[in-house]
């Protein structure tokens, strides 16, 4: 239940693991959102993304009752019936064959309580390991390079660090986008201290490339080349800390051996296809510098060698002994706001809670006496791509999904798609009913979402935090905690039956201390001293970093002792053969496809989606592409591209952001069957894995790219939602008070089916003009002198500007000015298009940047804010108005 209405609440933002503290007032329409100042992950800073939360709280798209979904009919019904429904469903499905028949797809964006309830649930009482988690597709190569090397999944430093390094290298991490505060961060600390260096390896130049010293444009899949690479560069020039890894590491011989390969500059730079002189620069300023953090992301995660890229980078850092102090370390960047609380109760399928070992009998046991539970799981469940493998050929009978959309986020999706189809038992347990995945629940569960939900999340530098709700529950929506517990309850299992999150939290923290003295079952996750708080004292939880001490106090750094958690203490180093990615680009595909992240949208879209200040951004899917391979393709920038693989395809407009290298292509991951026709990028994405972690291959599968042909480019602004079933290829943003459909036909569309599509009735007020001869054709729909629709298309991608059509869906009567030049679709005395939004805070265009830029001369982002707003309140935008400065 969400928690009483109070003025201001103190809580944590639900995006990416920097986890920056807010505070919410709620209001009449929604609430007040600002950063917190005394959050230490944070300190007041909110990116775009979190600033516009406000926009996202309405309760439009929510589902707010359970609903069955019988013979494709969904009706909505009470929580009992669903309840019902769902424990007699799995009970039968276990009875008949077994516990492995069923399970649960979870997700980083649960609170740590609803985690540690589904695996409980799972792994002690249904007695199967078959739950795993959307962490699977981001930080599972972590986890598992942070074993192998540690011992334990541990990330040994903080955010300070990035502070106090004098080099910060950024791997397969676009902070500007992905990790915006921190990011603001570090670019703070240079600018305080220029002699700082910033180093950014990504196959693509991204916003983050502007605050770098030196990007290294790698071939995609080849880090493991470079940073082996660099581990014999540091052995040969006496880099290395001898007395450190004498004292606190194992297996260095092996590791060299196998990076002495890569002990020619020429030959890694050829493979990793960068330039030599930039690769030796790389390597000096990493050898001369004691402080270094190495910071990595999807771009090292999501690869067929993930978990070896993880670490060649962290036996870079063993062998200098750059670990457990300040400023150096090897740090893992978490993308959701939980992945490391899902990991501190062992939300994959491959672990055990508590950061105890599924494999290990000794700690089964334990958990098992700790739950009191009938059962422990005794092996590894299935990983998420199996798993959906499972489900599809019917050996996984039901499956219950919770606050992930894998039809849109999973590799191979549509193969995910046909495994819900043919599953007997899919439950869906989302805020919203209407995403790719709940249309193919049987049963769906309506959750609290951010705002009215109330527990812990834990951010990338192990930072606990409260999440508090300041609104009250919509609907009959109910935490996912509690959802899980009445389910479990009626399957007649004990111990579920919590008075509320604070008795959860107190459970697991109390788990963490059990057994965990030394000799019995030590590890380094351990939060008992929190155990033991009342409703109240869980209520007023200070933010705080674990490991935390009996006594109450966190931990900024590990290993500061050089302790690692392995039996003898020590850290190992890894020995890494460098593998190329396993389908390579041929005649037939030849561009290598990366997918990520765009600045101002959050995965599915199906919270950021609701916000208009969002959608100026990137109003559309698009394919990045060198304009070198998009000759050879036959596709012109602007026009619309089929992009396939052996998997799927989907469209999107070619785009020419000039970071992107011959040979390969990017798209956006956003898009999903709710806000296109034809985008869901995930279709196209090959479902290789990691081996050893299980991560999927998101950033290479071979692409073909060719002329998606339309016979006319348009677009629509309605109030309204419409039925566009019948075009070649739509796509759809939301502006203020309209929706904003960008459309590419086939069939000739004449004024008459525009009036039919926008739902003109005979009398309405009706406005339009066309030019058969030229193939254009622009209308609009008033009702009661107020624009209800507009529609304009042309045979050329050579549409105006939607920004001031888009304005005037604000006024309530249209004025008789704007009605003469509406149908030129832009006001007559209002000077230029502003272009694509950069700055979504102040709406400020492309266009008017530059201007401003060349009319008054400004050298300096500071300039540009000054001048015309952009930049000035969250600071997102700042990278890419440098890039612009850069440009002229
Ligand atoms: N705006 C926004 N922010 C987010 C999210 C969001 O949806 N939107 N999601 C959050 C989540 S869950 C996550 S996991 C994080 C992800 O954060 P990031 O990992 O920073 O984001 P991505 O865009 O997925 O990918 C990062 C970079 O990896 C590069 N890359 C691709 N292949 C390779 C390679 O072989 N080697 C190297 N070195 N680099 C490569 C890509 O070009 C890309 O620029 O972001 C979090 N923050
Ligand atoms: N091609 C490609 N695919 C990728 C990636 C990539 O880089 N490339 N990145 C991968 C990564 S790193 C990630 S993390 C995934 C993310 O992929 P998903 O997890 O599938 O994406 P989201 O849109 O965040 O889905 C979260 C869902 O949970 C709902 N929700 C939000 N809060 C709650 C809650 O409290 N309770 C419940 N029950 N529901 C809630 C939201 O409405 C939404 O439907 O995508 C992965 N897929
Ligand atoms: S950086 Fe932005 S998205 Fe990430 S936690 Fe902070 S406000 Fe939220
Ligand atoms: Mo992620």
């Amino acid at each position: 239940m969400g928690a009483p209405i109070v003025a201001t609440v103190r809580t944590t933002c639900p995006y990416c693991g920097v986890g920056c503290g807010i505070r919410a007032t709620p209001t009449a329409d929604g609430a007040l959102i600002e950063g917190d100042p005394e959050h230490v992950a944070s300190r007041g800073r909110l990116c775009v993304k979190g600033s516009a939360l406000g926009e996202t709280l309405g309760l439009e798209g929510r589902l707010l009752s359970a609903g069955i979904r019988e013979n494709g009919q969904l009706r909505s019904t009470t929580w009992e019936e669903a309840l019902d429904k769902v424990a007699s469903g799995f009970a039968s499905i276990i009875a008949e064959h077994g516990p492995d028949a069923v399970a649960m797809y979870v997700s980083g964006q649960l609170l740590t309580e609803d985690y540690y309830v589904a695996n409980k649930f799972m792994k002690g009482y249904v007695g199967s390991a078959n739950i795993d988690t959307n962490s699977r597709l981001c930080m599972s190569s972590a986890v598992a390079g942070h074993k192998r090397a540690f011992g334990e999944d541990l990330v040994p430093g903080c955010y300070e660090d990035f502070e106090e390094a004098d080099l910060v290298v950024l791997v397969g991490a676009n902070m500007a986008w992905c990790h915006p505060t921190l990011f603001q961060r570090i670019a703070k600390a240079k600018e305080a201290r220029p002699a700082m260096r910033i180093v950014a390896i990504d196959p693509r130049r991204t916003a983050t490339c502007e605050l770098a010293d030196l990007h290294l444009p790698l071939k995609a899949g080849t880090d493991v080349w470079l940073f082996n690479g660099l581990l014999s560069y540091l052995a040969r020039t006496g880099a290395a800390d001898d007395e450190f890894v004498a004292a606190h590491t194992n297996s260095l011989e092996a590791a060299l051996l196998e990076a002495d390969r890569c002990d020619s500059i020429e030959f890694v730079a050829r493979t990793c296809g960068v330039d030599p002189l930039q690769l030796v620069e790389f390597y000096e300023m990493f050898a001369a510098t004691t402080k270094v953090v190495t910071a990595f992301s999807q771009g090292v995660n999501q690869s067929s060698s993930g978990t070896d890229k993880v670490n060649s980078i962290i036996n870079c850092h063993l062998l200098t002994g750059r670990i457990g102090k300040p400023g150096m370390g090897p740090f893992s960047l978490t993308g959701q706001p939980n992945a490391m609380g899902g990991r501190e109760v062992g939300g994959l399928a491959n672990m055990l809670a508590s950061h105890l070992e599924l494999e290990q009998p000794l700690h089964r046991e334990a958990v098992r006496g700790f739950w009191d539970a009938p059962r422990i799981a005794d092996k590894p469940g299935l990983k998420a791509v199996d798993l959906f493998r499972a489900i599809e050929e019917g050996k996984v009978k039901a499956v219950w999904i919770m606050a992930t959309n894998p039809v849109v986020s999973l590799p191979d999706a549509d193969q995910v798609k046909r495994a819900l189809q043919r599953c007997e038992l899919v439950v869906v347990s989302d805020m919203s009913g209407d995403t790719d995945t709940a249309t193919l629940g049987h049963v769906l569960l309506p959750a609290l979402g951010w705002g009215e939900k109330d527990g812990t999340v834990t951010n990338s530098e192990r930072c606990i935090s409260r999440q508090r709700g300041f609104l009250p529950a919509p609907g009959e929506a109910r935490s996912d905690w509690q959802a899980i517990c009445q389910v479990a309850q009626r399957m007649g299992f004990q111990g579920f039956d919590y008075a509320g999150v604070h008795q959860i939290f107190d459970e697991h923290a109390r788990l963490s201390g059990w057994r965990n003295e030394a000799g019995a079952l030590p590890r380094a996750f351990r939060i008992d001293g929190l155990a033991g708080m009342d409703r109240p004292a869980y209520d007023a939880l200070a933010p705080l970093q674990w490991p935390v001490a009996p006594a109450g106090a966190g931990t900024p750094r590990l290993f500061a002792d050089g302790r690692f958690a392995h039996a003898d203490g020590k850290a190992r180093f890894i020995p890494t053969a460098p593998r190329a990615p396993i389908h390579a680009p041929s005649s037939e595909f030849p561009l290598a496809l990366n997918t990520g992240r765009l600045r101002d949208q959050w995965h599915t879209m199906t919270r950021t989606g609701k916000s208009p200040r969002l959608a100026g951004h990137a109003p559309e899917p698009f394919v990045d592409l060198h304009p070198h391979d998009a000759l050879l393709s036959g596709v012109r920038e602007g026009e619309l591209a089929r992009v396939s693989s052996r998997w799927g395809a989907i469209v999107a407009r070619v785009a020419h952001s000039g970071g992107i290298a011959r040979g390969a292509a990017f798209v956006p991951i956003h898009w999903n069957g709710q806000t296109a026709s034809d985008a869901r990028v995930g279709a196209v994405v090959n479902p290789v894995v990691d081996p050893v972690s299980g991560e999927p291959e998101f950033k290479h599968t071979p692409v073909r790219v060719e002329p998606f042909g339309v016979a006319w480019h348009g677009f629509i602004l309605s109030r309204e939602e419409l039925d566009l079933e019948r075009i070649a290829n739509w796509t759809r943003v939301r502006g203020a008070g309209f929706l904003r459909y960008e459309l590419g036909g086939r069939d000739a569309l004449s004024p008459e089916r525009a009036r039919e599509l926008l739902g003109a009735a005979e009398d309405a007020d009706w406005i339009e003009v066309e030019d058969r001869a030229e193939g254009m054709l622009r209308c609009a729909l008033l009702v009661d002198g107020r624009l209800q629709a507009c529609l304009f298309l042309s045979r050329r991608p050579d549409l105006p500007a939607r920004t001031w059509l888009g304005g005037l869906f604000a006024q309530d009567e249209l004025s008789s000015r704007d009605r003469a030049t509406l149908l030129a679709g832009r006001a007559p005395l209002l000077g230029a298009d502003p272009g694509p939004i950069v700055c979504s805070c102040f709406g400020v265009g492309r266009n008017t940047i530059c201007k401003a830029i060349a009319d008054h001369g400004l050298r300096d982002a500071a300039g540009v804010t000054a001048c015309v707003r952009a930049g000035g309140n969250c600071g997102s935008c700042l990278p890419e108005i440098r890039q612009m400065l850069a440009a002229r």
